[in-house]
């Protein structure tokens, strides 16, 4: 059976964990990252040697970074819908999932970090303002790809979709201001009629 290693909390564990639950593929989770350790482990090492989660085991094959996860796991299990076979379309897929990772992640980690991870005491405003600011600025560019289309890439959610949808959770409810960006806020209550999505990615935040 299919392997995962990574806590809950971690938005990068919560794309693997979404995508197994929308395709029904059954795994086992080991708890670790964050509270529960482990990753620092001459064990986890071998497995992943940069100590982060997620890392996948399908039986004797090791992986990690959670978007080639996700692009295996598509692949492997046919998920054509999820990742597309023809180039174009499959390209702009990954062009999203690019976008995540690269832009709008890095504008909304300082926000995270500091409203979650951060005693109040030692908070900087002007850290969290700047990264507020600047996610508010990349959500635009989702916002208008999506006013005309019910995914990031088409009529049907992609792994796009998923990158993207673990941060617009976070984005959405964190204790901050956010611009009106309709496509985008009604992009979000589609996922959230997902139960996979209510289940794996709408938890509280830690
Ligand atoms: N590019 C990597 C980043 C992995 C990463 O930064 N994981 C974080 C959690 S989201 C982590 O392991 N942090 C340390 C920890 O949880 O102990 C991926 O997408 O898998």
């Amino acid at each position: 059976m299919l392997r995962l290693w990574g806590r809950t909390t971690s938005s990068n564990v919560q794309k693997v964990m979404w995508l197994c639950a929308e395709l029904a593929l059954p795994y086992e989770r080991i708890d670790a990252g964050g509270p529960f350790g482990r990753t620092q482990e001459p064990a986890y090492l071998a497995l992943n040697p940069n100590g982060l989660v997620p890392t996948i085991e399908d039986d004797d094959f090791v992986l990690w970074e959670s978007n080639t996860i996700l692009r295996y796991l598509a692949n492997r299990h046919g998920a054509h819908g999820w990742y597309p076979v023809e180039p174009r379309a499959r390209a702009q897929v990954e062009q999203w999932m690019d976008w995540s990772s690269t832009t709008f992640g890095p504008a909304l980690f300082n926000a995270f970090w500091q409203l979650v991870r951060t005693p109040p005491e030692q908070r900087d405003a002007a850290v969290i303002a700047e990264s507020v600011r600047k996610t508010a600025t990349v959500l635009r560019i989702a916002d208008a790809q999506l006013a005309a289309r019910a995914f990031l890439c088409g009529d049907a959610p992609t792994l796009a979709d998923v990158c993207i949808g673990v941060n617009a959770y976070r984005w959405f409810t964190l204790p901050i201001e956010r611009p009106d960006l309709p496509a985008l806020r009604a992009w979000y209550d589609r996922l959230a009629q997902r139960q996979p999505y209510r289940d794996v990615v709408m938890i509280p935040i830690r």
